[in-house]
């Protein structure tokens, strides 16, 4: 019975038609990662940064999630280990399309947070430079989004989780941000089995035992059927 850690980025999200970050015509493309992405950028501008999230917080809402999504919820109601899915995504496309046991290690567009109390509430679909926490009434509202810099959520339960996974796959990410670009080399220490499911092998592609090439909607579900029919 093994267990499963996967991690996940924009890639698995892309044939929804929610942009990547780093293709050329991605979301960086259109906007310096500093002036949005960083809690500087948040101080310096915060209505840019919160237009920026308000945007994607759209984008997010008019979607829906693909066969890859749908795959790995399967996955995780048939697979007799665990399975967790580690996303770095902030859309909620994995909700929506059935997985439960999922941390979003990056934040979520549909949690706001509070800036002076950490209070976190559902984000409504617009959010203003400004608003004030429904708990402690500070002008600090802001989206629930670990910037640059900021500490992504859930390490502890991560490191545990790679700590113990038998199998270890990366789907549709390029392997640039840390520290989600060295789980594989932490997986590979407890002594997975690391898979990367890409269009093309990223930026640490070359620490994985296994690759599968292709759009996500055919790979993962090749996958997931795979590992399935094996019990
Ligand atoms: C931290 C916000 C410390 C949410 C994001 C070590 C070395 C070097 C640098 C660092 C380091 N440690 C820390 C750093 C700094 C920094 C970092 O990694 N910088 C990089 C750029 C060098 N990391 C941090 O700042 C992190 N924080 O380490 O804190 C700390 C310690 C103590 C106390 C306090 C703090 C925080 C990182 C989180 C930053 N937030 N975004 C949002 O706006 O969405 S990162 C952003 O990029 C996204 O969240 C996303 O998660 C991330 C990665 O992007 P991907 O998901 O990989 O997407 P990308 O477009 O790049 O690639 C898409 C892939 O999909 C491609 O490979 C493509 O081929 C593939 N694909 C496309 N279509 C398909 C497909 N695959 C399959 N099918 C398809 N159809």
């Amino acid at each position: 019975m093994s267990n499963i850690v996967i991690l996940t980025g924009a890639g698995i999200s892309a044939e929804s038609g929610i942009e990547t970050f780093r293709a050329e015509t991605g979301l960086w493309a259109q906007h310096r990662v500093e002036d949005v992405a960083t809690p500087e950028g948040f101080l310096r501008d915060p209505k840019l940064v919160v237009d920026f999230y308000n945007e994607r917080r759209a984008q997010a809402a008019g979607a829906t999630p693909n066969t890859a999504h749908e795959a790995l919820a399967r996955l995780e109601a048939a697979h007799r280990g665990d399975v967790l899915v580690v996303t770095q995504n902030v859309d909620d496309l994995h909700e929506r399309g059935g997985t439960k046991n999922l941390i979003h290690m990056h934040g979520a567009l549909n949690s706001a947070l509070c800036g002076a109390c950490d209070h976190r509430w559902p984000a409504p679909m617009q959010m203003a430079a400004g608003d004030t926490c429904p708990a402690c009434s500070a002008p600090m509202a802001r989206p629930d989004i670990v910037w640059f810099g900021e500490m992504p959520y859930q390490m502890d339960r991560i490191f545990t989780a790679l700590g113990n996974a038998d199998i270890f796959a990366a789907i549709g990410t390029s392997g640039n941000v840390y520290p989600a670009a060295g789980f594989v080399a932490e997986a590979a220490r407890a002594g997975a089995h690391t898979l990367e499911i890409n269009l093309e092998p990223s930026a640490v592609g070359s620490q994985f035992n296994e690759a599968l090439l292709g759009p996500a909607t055919q790979t993962v579900t090749t996958w997931v059927d795979e590992i399935l029919s094996a019990g």
